[in-house]
């Protein structure tokens, strides 16, 4: 019966594991638009098999929603990817890790943008989790495929500035906290933009595991518990 209802959930829910993103929890950390076109970005949470991101260089206008001429391309984790890794996605050569349905966005050397938000509904609710720009400062709306608003106000949304064809962060890759990462990953002076194509750095960052200290404390109250219960049960 147990094995029964698992499959009938396996079989009716296919996105059961996969891992609901926020705003800090995805950054981009390089797009190259000259040839081949390739963007790649990583986590700061662990996340599940099954995990989708959808992709798009359509800009956001300032009224909210997408401009519609550009590509979209639906990123799927396949099985579950531990935090820091760093995924590229290159037209024409598939994602490093993962796997790739529709088209993937064809960047343009005088502006473009990636946006990428996750969507249970295949693209009716849009939750946007991450946004680059290479285009220089965030412009007042999209009006071209090289312009775009800011999809969202502050820290998660990067606007590469000047305008180059191609940005990669070159910053550290060790971090003492989640913090330190998410602030150096949206740090300008940790990038480097160039009109010629740079070579992906698509190394692990390393994020460190959830605290050791909040490990301990529970492991000390449990044996504060087992202690008082005995002592009450020799009492
Ligand atoms: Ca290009
Ligand atoms: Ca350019
Ligand atoms: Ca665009």
């Amino acid at each position: 019966m147990a094995v029964t209802l698992a499959l009938f959930f396996i079989g009716h829910s296919p996105h059961a594991w996969a891992t609901v993103l926020s705003r800090g929890d995805l950054f981009f950390t390089g797009i190259m638009s000259d040839n081949p076109d390739q963007f790649s970005f990583a986590m700061t949470v662990d996340v599940d098999a099954s995990t989708e991101v959808y992709f798009t260089d359509n800009g956001w206008f300032a009224g909210g929603g997408f401009r519609s001429s550009e590509n979209t391309v639906r990123w799927n984790s396949d099985a579950p990817i531990t935090a820091g890794t760093v995924v590229s996605i290159e037209t024409g050569g598939g994602a490093t890790t993962g796997s790739l349905t529709g088209n993937v966005p064809l960047l343009s050397s005088v502006g473009d943008q990636l946006i990428a938000y996750q969507s249970p509904n295949q693209g009716v609710d849009v939750n946007v989790v991450a946004a680059l720009q290479n285009n220089g400062a965030w412009d007042e709306n999209a009006t071209s495929s090289n312009t775009s608003a800011q999809p969202f106000a502050g820290f998660f949304s990067l606007a590469l500035t000047p305008e180059r064809d191609n940005w990669q962060y070159q910053g550290p890759r060790e971090f003492a906290d989640i913090a330190s990462l998410q602030a150096g990953l949206l740090d300008l002076s940790n990038w480097t933009g160039d009109n010629s194509r740079l070579v992906p750095d698509i190394s692990k960052l390393t994020v460190p595991e959830p605290s050791s200290g909040l490990l301990l404390l529970v492991a000390s109250l449990l044996w504060v518990v087992r202690i008082g219960t005995r002592c009450h049960a020799q009492g």
